[in-house]
C-alpha cells in the first residue's frame, strides 16, 4: 500500500509523446542503443498515477507559441525532414531506417558565405542539427509537437491561476536552440512554456534547470533577454562531459541580459550537498531578481544510478531541490533528461512532492 503524495497535482500528458522512437543514437560513430526511449514516459505516467496526481490532456495549440522562440526553417525541417528522408528512399533503398546527419555546416566550413538549403536530404540532415544522438524517425513529429502542446497546456494552468503544473512531455527539449537541435532535444518544451506566460502577462519569469546537463539551448534562446532569467546546475563541460563547448560559469547572458544568466558547473561525483547549494544559488539569484513564476527543466539525470551523468543526486535531493525552489512561487515542472527506468518514477514523484509541499 503507497501512500498518494500528489493528490492534486495536475500532470499534463500527451499520448502521441509516445510515436518518437529514435532507435538508438550514433554516438562516436557506432550505433548504440539510446536512453531517450518510449518507456520513458510509460515509466512517468504509472508512477505519477499511482502517487495520486490528477492527468489531464494536453491541448492543441497554435504554431505561433512555437515561432516565438524558434526560427520557423527549424519547425518546417523537424515537420519535413522524414517524409522527404523517406520519400526520396533512404530507407527503401539504402536501409537508413533514421535521419542521420554527417556533414554539418559549422562556420569553419560555411566560411562566412550563406546558409544554403542542400537539395539532398541527406545533406540537408545537418542544417540544423548538431550531434549524432538526436534521430528522426517516423513518428517523431507527431511526439516532439505533442510534447511542446504538453508544456503549453501546463504554463496555461500556472497562467490561469495554478501554483503548479508539471508537463510530462518526451522527447526533452533543453538543448534545443532557436535554431538547433540535438542532445535528444527537438524543440524547447520550457522556453516555449517560459514565453508562453510572459505572453499571457507574466512579467518576469525564471528558468531554472536541474537537468544534469547544460541547457545550452535555453540558454541561446533568451541570452540577450532581461526578462527571463536562466540558471542552470550541471556536470562541468569542462571536466568533459555534454555539451562539451557551452554551459561554462563565465556566460552570463549579453546586452539587455547581462547578468540574468547563470552557470553553475558542478565537478563530476558532485553529490546532495553541493548539488543542493547550487540550486539554493539559483534561487538566491530568483528571489533578489523577482520572478512572476518559474519554469523548471526537470531532468532527473543527475541520480546516482543514471547513465548519463556522473552525478551522485539522491531521491531525497530531488524532493528538497523541490522544496527550495517550489518557494520561489508558481512553477511549471517542464520534463527533461533521466534515463534509469528502474528508478525514474521515484525521483520525479519525489521532485514534484517536494515542490507541491513547498512553503511560499
Ligand atoms: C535531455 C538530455 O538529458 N540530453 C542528454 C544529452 C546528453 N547525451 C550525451 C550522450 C553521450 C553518449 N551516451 C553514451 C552512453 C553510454 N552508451
Ligand atoms: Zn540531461
Amino acid at each position: 500500500m503507497t501512500t498518494p503524495g500528489l493528490a492534486g497535482l495536475p500532470v499534463v500528458w500527451g499520448e502521441d509523446c509516445l510515436w518518437h522512437d529514435p532507435a538508438g543514437e550514433v554516438w562516436l560513430g557506432v550505433w548504440e542503443q539510446g536512453t531517450e526511449v518510449p518507456e520513458r514516459a510509460r515509466v512517468l505516467l504509472a508512477a505519477l498515477t499511482e502517487a495520486g496526481a490528477t492527468v489531464t490532456g494536453a491541448l492543441p495549440h497554435a504554431d505561433d507559441a512555437l515561432l516565438a522562440v524558434h526560427d520557423a526553417e527549424l519547425v518546417e525541417h523537424l515537420l519535413t525532414i522524414w517524409a522527404q528522408w523517406e520519400a526520396d528512399g533512404y530507407v527503401s533503398e539504402y536501409g537508413r531506417t533514421r535521419v542521420v546527419p554527417y556533414v554539418f555546416p559549422t562556420p569553419g566550413l560555411l566560411g562566412g558565405l550563406p546558409m544554403r538549403s542542400p537539395a539532398a536530404a541527406h545533406g540537408r540532415a545537418g542544417r540544423f542539427c548538431y550531434d549524432t544522438m538526436t534521430l528522426v524517425g517516423p513518428g517523431s513529429w507527431e511526439a516532439i509537437r505533442a510534447a511542446a502542446d504538453t508544456a503549453l497546456t501546463a504554463a496555461d494552468l500556472v497562467a490561469a491561476g495554478g501554483r503548479i503544473a508539471y508537463a510530462l512531455c518526451r522527447p526533452p527539449g533543453h538543448h534545443a536552440g532557436p535554431a538547433a537541435y540535438g542532445g535528444s532535444c527537438y524543440l524547447n518544451n520550457a522556453a516555449i512554456a517560459a514565453q508562453a506566460l510572459r505572453r499571457s502577462g507574466a512579467a518576469r519569469i525564471a528558468v531554472i534547470d536541474i537537468d544534469a546537463h547544460h541547457g545550452n539551448g535555453t540558454q541561446a534562446i533568451f541570452y540577450d533577454r532581461a526578462d527571463v532569467y536562466y540558471g542552470s546546475l550541471h556536470v562541468d563541460p569542462g571536466a568533459g562531459w555534454f555539451p562539451h563547448y557551452v554551459g561554462y560559469a563565465d556566460e552570463r547572458g549579453a546586452g539587455q541580459g547581462a547578468g540574468a544568466n547563470r552557470n553553475l558547473p558542478l565537478a563530476p561525483g558532485t553529490g546532495d550537498d553541493g548539488w543542493l547549494a547550487a540550486i539554493e544559488g539559483l534561487c538566491a539569484d530568483v528571489r533578489e531578481r523577482g520572478a512572476d513564476a518559474v519554469v523548471v527543466s526537470l531532468g532527473v539525470d543527475a541520480a546516482a544510478a543514471d547513465p548519463e551523468s556522473p552525478l551522485r543526486v539522491s531521491a531525497d535531493g530531488y524532493r528538497r531541490a523541490g522544496e527550495l525552489i517550489g518557494a520561489l512561487g508558481p512553477v511549471v515542472a517542464v520534463q527533461e533528461g533521466g534515463y534509469d527506468l528502474l528508478t525514474l518514477g521515484g525521483l520525479v514523484v519525489g521532485a514534484l512532492a517536494g515542490l507541491l509541499d513547498a512553503r511560499t
